[in-house]
């Protein structure tokens, strides 16, 4: 179904779920548990707003100065074309945007705009509303809305002016800063990374970082000059990053208006369009995915130009297609449609089902407990104590059991790294000695060693499909054992388990692909982190089983793989003879693969525990629910009041009914909004 009409209707049972949580806080007298009961209502509206607003995280990369705050604010419609006139009557032109930009090195630190919609809790009006996080403090603090372009400068740009920012904070660090936008014209989330040739290492880390937060990438160069050699170590990070994940990158060209005077026949950035092209697909030849349709020239500036002329009562059709902004909107619309902004809703979906269910599972927990027959209450009260007296030893059971298993399934899927060295060496060193390190030479056996491991690790026997069978079976295990305490849900009983979400355990068995999860990630328009940033990891402990299939192994070749691109740059900073850096150039293979393997079992490992931790979890909440009905039913024996519990039964009924309904037609839209 199309994206815009199911996130409508997401939006519209959002409403409805909000609205049903505050009835159960009418009843809330009557029920056992109702902490955090307005904390979902928080939530709901939340994710009503925010969330929906922010369906796609795009990166943007490329070296310093290269238009990337530029390209956010017009790509947003944030940008202003202000033509100036001098006193001696030269005209200039001068560009306001929603971030900082200046022709000298300007963002010092970590930006994003967040698109917050509508949402009535958040006044980002104008230019939007600015918060920063200072380092070594825990909380973000919101400096204030549509501030004065100085005072934004003050906080985010490394040429801003300390003094500019409130007395408070002169100084202190700045470490990231959102700027909150009410009106944006994509519903993405715009992060705009420090240029790239910074030699701080800790810079670098904080990039990677957010690399992992992305869906997908824009790398942007400026029109006015070709792509630099530097730019090659950039280029190679980002593949070793991106292609493994299957995250696509838009490669754009902006600033086409700097570059319109002729050269050849024709305008100059068309020179550099065509160099930049050939430039990837020489380095990349096999790489289709990772080039996608080359670079798109595009220039906000023309844009902006266009909207001031239309703002005026002129045509600025001609400057607005000059522009192609739209053509970069599209292509930005299309990932999202693709797959990402799916996903997305799915998320947001399964996290309102799951807290509607929660809720409604204690609603009827209590219903139950007071519809059973006077003549049955000691029978049930007697049988609930027994389920009960066995629980702890038997979560003590299962924690042990699954601890041991998850070891075993480690040792297992880890068996094939004595071999990495080997087949590294075997696939390089013919190439490393083919070569002298040159700058090229050294980015070619980058690119063919990131190759090399990334096969490695995705063939039928690498280590990455072997734990994507390992977890699965894991989490097999884990559900069994829980099946096997707690029985099935056969409605007889008076607590019944909860479903454990089949469904999933069909997902993650049905692949004939190796390494599943690149699957999943492909067909979600390379959405990665869409599996953990919404309001919280515990959702999906709790909603499902198999949590993390997307984001492990995958986030375990993206480390390892970047890992491998850094060594090229070590040997190139050192002086020494081609012959001992060749021979230095190989024992940094044994290394990665070290490294790679360490790597890889602390990612696997904390992948198996979430599995054991939501087990843990669903016996946890059986267990608390067996407590409450023992509880109803020991009260109901005591007071021996039919008319009470009549009473009870009345007021919870409907409150139970439109809380299934809701349930029912979420996922029935989850279903309907499954991408083919
Ligand atoms: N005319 C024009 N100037 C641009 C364009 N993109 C960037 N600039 C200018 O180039 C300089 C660097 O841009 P900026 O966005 O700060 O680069 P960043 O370091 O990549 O964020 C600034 O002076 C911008 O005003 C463009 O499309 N057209
Ligand atoms: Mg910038």
């Amino acid at each position: 179904m199309p994206l815009e009409e199911a996130r409508d209707e997401l939006k519209h049972l959002l409403v409805r779920c909000e609205q049903w949580l505050r009835m159960v806080g009418e009843v809330s007298d009557l029920l056992p548990d109702t902490r955090d009961l307005e904390s979902d209502v928080e939530r709901m509206a939340a994710m009503r707003t925010r969330t929906l607003s922010t369906m796609l995280k795009v990166a943007l990369l490329g070296r310093q100065s290269s238009g990337k705050s530029f390209l956010i604010s017009g790509l947003q419609g944030g940008l202003e074309y202000l033509p100036l006139v001098d006193e001696d009557g030269e005209p200039s032109e001068e560009y306001r945007g929603i971030l900082p930009s200046s022709a000298s090195p300007t963002t010092a630190c970590p930006s994003t705009v967040v698109p917050v919609g509508d949402d009535p809790t958040v006044d980002a009006y104008g230019r939007g509303l600015l918060r920063v996080k200072f380092s070594g403090r825990a909380d973000w603090v919101e400096i204030g809305t549509d501030l004065h372009r100085a005072e934004v400068a003050a906080y985010v740009a490394a040429d801003g002016i300390r003094t500019d920012r409130r007395s408070e904070h002169v100084n202190e660090q700045v470490e990231r800063i959102e700027l909150l936008i009410s009106k944006a014209r994509l519903p993405i989330k715009l992060f705009d990374l420090p240029g790239s040739e910074s030699e701080d290492e800790e810079r670098d880390e904080i990039m990677y970082e957010a690399w992992k937060e992305a869906d997908c990438f824009i790398y942007v160069s400026q029109a006015t000059e070709a792509l630099t050699s530097n730019e090659l170590r950039l280029i190679r990070d980002l593949y070793a990053h991106a292609v493994p994940a299957r995250k696509r990158v838009l490669w754009v060209l902006s600033g086409i208006d700097r570059a319109q005077h002729q050269e050849g026949n024709q305008a100059a950035w068309k020179g550099v369009l065509a160099t930049n092209n050939q430039y990837l697909h020489d380095r990349y030849p096999s790489s289709g995915d990772f080039l996608g349709e080359g670079f798109l020239p595009v220039s906000a500036a023309l844009e902006a130009q266009a909207e001031f002329e239309e703002g005026e009562g002129r045509d600025g059709s001609s400057l607005r297609r000059r522009a192609r902004m739209g053509q970069l909107r599209d292509r930005l619309q299309d990932l999202l449609e693709s797959g990402a902004g799916h996903k997305h809703l799915k998320l947001v979906g399964d996290e309102a089902g799951w807290v509607v269910r929660r809720r409604r599972r204690t609603i009827a927990d209590v219903l139950d407990a007071h519809r059973v027959a006077v003549d049955q209450l000691e029978g049930q009260r007697d049988s609930l104590r027994e389920e009960l007296e066995g629980m702890d030893e038997s979560l003590r059971r299962m924690l042990t059991e699954l601890d041991d298993e998850l070891e075993r399934r480690i040792r297992e899927a880890q068996r094939p790294f004595g071999g990495l060295d080997r087949e590294l060496h075997r696939g390089l060193d013919d190439l490393i000695d083919a070569g002298n390190l040159s700058d090229e030479h050294v980015n070619e056996i980058g690119i063919r060693h990131v190759d090399l491991f990334n096969a490695w690790m995705t063939d039928t026997d690498g280590p990455g499909t072997r734990w994507e069978r390992e977890r699965a079976a894991l989490d097999d295990s884990a559900r069994q054992f829980l099946r096997s305490e707690f029985g099935e849900d056969t409605g007889s009983r008076l607590v019944s388990p909860e479903p454990l979400d089949l469904d999933s355990i069909q997902a993650a068995n049905d692949g004939d692909s190796p390494w599943r999860a690149y699957g999943v990630v492909q067909d979600a328009a390379n959405v990665i982190s869409v599996a953990s940033p919404i309001a919280g990891g515990a959702v999906w402990l709790a909603t499902s089983l198999s949590v993390a299939t997307i984001a492990v192994p995958v986030g375990a070749a993206v480390i390892a793989a970047i890992g491998i691109a850094r060594i090229t740059d070590f040997l190139r900073e050192r002086e020494s003879k081609v012959q001992q850096a060749r021979q230095e150039r190989k024992d940094m293979i044994d290394e990665q693969a070290k490294e790679a393997r360490a790597g890889f079992e602390e990612m696997v490992r904390g992948d198996g525990r979430r599995v054991i931790d939501a087990a843990a979890e669903y016996h946890h909440r059986h267990r608390t629910r067996l407590r409450a009905t023992l509880e109803e039913i020991v009260q109901r024996m005591n007071t021996e009041d039919t008319a009470g519990s009549r009473e009870i039964v009345a007021r919870l009924t409907p409150v139970e009914e439109r809380g299934r309904a809701i349930s029912t037609d979420i996922q029935e839209l989850l279903d309907r909004n499954r991408t083919p």
